[in-house]
């Protein structure tokens, strides 16, 4: 009478893991911006990517639960270029992902790593993400070897840029796209609010990493080919005349700047077949 009820009926079927390295990949891919997109295809292109730009295969269980977040004001003719392309390379790499397009409010000045650290923290509150990869708008990599995934060190994803030749514009360099775990993202209190206007942002990020003992992971130069659309400085993110002193103190500031002293409000969410855009007041300079 003990074995009366068969066991199995109760228990749920379980997914394999994902491999370790994803059999659909397939190395480099063709990128060409001159040639015009449609998202309308493209929604019909990705059948199997949920409303607000979600998936995960439905074959094994995937290694990592990803949020990928843009900072985004106003770059709509980018945005689709950025889905056409990156949507099918993420499917390949077997990622559990979301795609976050963080939209400022209004017309003040940009801000670009306050926007990221709001990111990390809405997409939280929609799901149990472990790994966070922060990417421009414009940028998409041209090989789908190189992993939208988090590493045991902070990752450099965009680390041979066009722009630069297909390498660094310096060592340090950490701009472009980038994936950090959320346990690199809380040791380093997350990122910067107080950086107004372009530039400075990344090298306080990658000041942050160093002041916590870790280091920068980056794919070779091959793997890390990452094109960028060309376009002039948008309006209101001129150069910030105040980055080089900031950059300087960011040993100090970065204990009460960061996600512990983030703070905005949310004006609008909506679910789009490919993304989910938050629109958000960041404030103004102070
Ligand atoms: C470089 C870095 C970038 C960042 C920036 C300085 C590269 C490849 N990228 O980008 O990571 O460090 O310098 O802040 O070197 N954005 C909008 N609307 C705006 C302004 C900016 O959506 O009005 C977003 C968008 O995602 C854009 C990103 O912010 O890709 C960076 O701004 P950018 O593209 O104007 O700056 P860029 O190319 O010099
Ligand atoms: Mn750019």
């Amino acid at each position: 009478s003990t074995y009366s009820t068969p066991l199995t009926t109760t228990i749920a079927k379980e997914l394999p893991d994902c491999p370790e390295s994803s059999p659909l990949l397939r190395g480099p891919v063709t990128v060409n911006f001159n040639v015009q997109v449609n998202i309308t295809e493209d929604i019909k292109a990705n059948p199997h990517v949920t409303e607000g730009g979600h998936y995960k295969p439905s074959d094994c269980k995937a290694l990592q639960k990803v949020a990928i977040i843009i900072p985004f004001r106003n770059r709509d003719s980018h945005l689709k270029y950025w889905l056409h392309y990156m949507h099918p390379i993420l499917q390949k790499q077997q990622l559990d992902y979301g795609v976050y397009i963080i939209n400022q409010d209004g017309d003040n000045t940009f801000n670009r790593a306050k926007l990221m650290n709001i990111g990390y923290a809405e997409s939280l509150k929609e799901y149990d993400y472990d790994c966070f990869v922060f990417s421009d708008v414009d940028i998409v990599i041209t090989n789908d070897r190189n992993l939208y995934r988090c590493y045991n060190q902070p990752r450099h994803i965009s680390a041979a840029m066009d722009k630069f030749g297909f390498g660094l514009p310096y060592a340090q360099y950490f701009g472009g796209v980038s994936a950090l775990s959320k346990e690199h993202f809380r040791k380093i209190n997350g990122f910067p609010n107080k950086y107004w206007g372009w530039g400075g942002e990344d090298d306080d990020i990658y000041n942050r990493i160093v002041a916590k003992g870790m280091s920068i992971s980056r794919p070779d130069t091959v793997t890390g080919k990452c094109q960028m659309i060309k376009h002039n400085r948008d309006e209101k993110n001129d150069a910030n005349p105040k980055r080089f002193d900031l950059i300087s103190k960011t040993r100090e500031s970065m204990e009460k700047d960061g996600i512990n002293s983030l703070s905005y409000k949310v004006v609008k969410t909506e679910k789009f077949p490919l993304y989910v855009k938050i629109t958000v007041d960041v404030g103004i300079p102070s």
